[in-house]
């Protein structure tokens, strides 16, 4: 990408009315190239850089460059924590009451204000591939090619736009969906790499998604490794109805067979129970004998060890993370090789890299997998961000940021204004200036609304400042939860009726409102919950 010299062409009006002509040179300083990583479901736990016990047997060398010849954002988090909400705040800068996707299953409306739209209207050359996940064509791309709804592991299908026929074609592409979704990535990047513009592109993982499988290469990867057990693996849930009443328990709700690849009996390849059949029939046949003989020993071990009770729970969390993990190692490898394309294409210095995901998730803590509670394993999202011109390298930010900003920070970098309307705000000048945690944001909202659904996690909504979290669960029950973040990291003491919090809880209240009131959230929003929860949800805004 070459640098842009504007030659100006300007009427000087001088006193005497008389006019002159005059060229100026103005240099309008190089705008960046943005590749915007994420995977799906990738926990901070999971990812060496934030230095859980966890990712430091299971390290992601390659995103944790990102960290080291960049910045880490320590206090990222999402407003929804479900995917395809968390999708399109991210494109629109704006909570899902807003965008109006708050639900999985909703469809984006996708003729909405996106910040990859503005981006291509400022000359951007725009593409995204992989899981999108929001029903629909993308709009505000020069190309895109991506999975059909969820996609699979193996042998996934993808929509694109046929170029001939300029009709939407589903192909089935042969291979494992991670290293598809790179290698596309990268031809395109070869394609476009010198052209005047520059580029935006999203690369989008299903990986670590579930059922967790791994590249064929690394189905061993961690066989014998035994992960740390959360302290909270076996948690009661007290003071907390939502978390008793949920369904994401590793061990009573993961399904032996589609999530834990634990076969019949021992010497049979044949699965457990495994409703989602389509997962493993995609293989092919070629992939399917290297699969089996690579879990059969394993398996085959399981079956001869007969446990039970406590010894089977703990053995279930070691299969879970050993096959979580190894799907990251090639998501990974993936990064690698678009940080060292860039290196050696002379494009490092002046492209924004960022890796993050769509939100957090349970790596066995509270007992949970999957995400969509306000507590902070599914709250959190990993968010690192290189820029070699500008960002220097080893930088930490602790203030509370939000996928909410995205959009935002990535209009800022591109010089494009950003629109009144988006909801969140850029987070350049967390990375260039010196800025006082609390005065970029002194607390963040959450709205988590789908409800009866997968899982079984109730709606809640809440407020969380960098100590404190005052939540509300609703609609079929109506209970208040408060935790204080210092003292119970893990928050399993529910602090709402204890005396001594309640000027702390008092405040919370208020900050909610006022965050309410802020992001425009009005009584329809309450409007599928029970009418006694609604008055008193609503409470807030009185
Ligand atoms: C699938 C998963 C669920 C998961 C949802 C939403 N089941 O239905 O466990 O919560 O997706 O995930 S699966 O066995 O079919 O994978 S999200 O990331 O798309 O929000
Ligand atoms: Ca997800």
């Amino acid at each position: 990408m070459r640098k842009v010299i504007y030659i100006l062409l300007v009427t000087i009006a001088f006193q005497s009315c008389k006019s002159e002509k005059k060229e100026i040179t103005v240099e309008i300083p190089e705008r960046p190239n943005i590749i915007f990583i994420m995977a799906d479901d990738h926990a901070t736990q999971a990812i060496s850089a934030y230095g859980h016990p966890i990712s430091q047997l299971a390290p992601t060398p390659n995103i944790d460059r990102i960290a080291k010849e960049g910045v880490i954002f320590r206090n990222n988090f999402c407003t929804n924590s479900i995917c395809g909400p968390s999708r399109a705040v991210i494109l629109t800068g704006k909570h899902s009451h807003v965008n109006g996707f708050r639900m999985n299953g909703n469809r984006f409306d996708g003729n909405q204000q996106t910040y990859p739209k503005l981006l291509q209207k400022a000359g951007y050359t725009t593409a995204m591939f992989g899981k999108w996940h929001l029903h629909g064509k993308p709009q505000g791309f020069d190309y895109w090619n991506i999975l059909q709804d969820q996609g699979n592991y193996y042998n996934p299908n993808f929509i694109s736009i046929n170029k001939q026929t300029q009709m939407v074609d589903t192909t089935m592409v042969e291979g494992y969906a991670t290293d598809i979704i790179t290698e596309d990535a990268l031809q395109y990047l070869d394609k476009i790499k010198d052209e005047e513009q520059p580029f935006m592109m999203m690369v989008q993982h299903k990986a670590p998604h579930r059922n967790w499988m791994p590249a064929l290469r690394h189905v061993n990867k961690y066989d014998d490794v035994t992960f740390p057990v959360p302290d909270t693996y076996f948690a009661n849930h007290e003071g907390s109805t939502a978390s008793i009443e949920q369904s994401q328990t590793i061990y009573v709700d993961m399904y032996e067979g589609h999530d834990l690849k634990i076969t019949k009996r021992k010497g049979t390849p044949e699965l457990g129970h495994n409703p989602w059949v389509t997962d493993f029939k995609r293989m092919t046949p070629e992939q399917r004998i290297v699969w089996d003989k690579a879990y059969q020993k394993k398996n085959d071990a399981f079956h001869e060890a007969n446990l039970s009770g406590k010894d089977l729970d703990l053995w279930k969390l070691q299969r879970y993370l050993q096959d979580y993990l190894a799907t990251i190692v090639a998501v990974d490898e993936g990064v690698g090789k678009i940080l060292d394309y860039l290196k050696t294409n002379g494009l490092e210095k002046n492209t924004i890299v960022v890796y993050t995901t769509d939100q957090g998730f349970y790596l066995g803590e509270k007992g949970w997998f999957d995400k969509r509670f306000m507590y902070e394993e599914s709250l959190a999202m990993p968010m690192l961000m290189k820029y070699p011109k500008v960002i220097k390298p080893g930088t930490e930010v602790t203030a509370l940021t939000q996928n909410l900003d995205f959009a935002e920070t990535f209009l800022d970098f591109a010089q494009v204004d950003i629109p009144k309307d988006m909801q969140g705000k850029s987070l350049k000048p967390l990375v260039t200036e010196v800025i006082e945690d609390a005065d970029f944001r002194d607390a963040i909202y959450y709205h988590y609304y789908d409800f009866p659904a997968f899982h079984m996690v109730k709606k809640m909504y809440g407020v969380r400042t960098n100590r404190y979290k005052l939540i509300h669960v609703y609609d079929d029950i109506d209970e208040w939860e408060l935790y204080d973040l210092d003292k119970d990291p893990n928050e399993t003491h529910n602090l709402i009726n204890e005396v001594s919090y309640d000027v702390i809880e008092k405040q919370l209240r208020i900050k909610l409102a006022e965050l309410q009131k802020e992001y425009h959230i009005t009584e329809k929003e309450f409007e599928r919950a029970n009418p006694e929860s609604i008055k008193k949800s609503y409470k807030n805004f009185e």
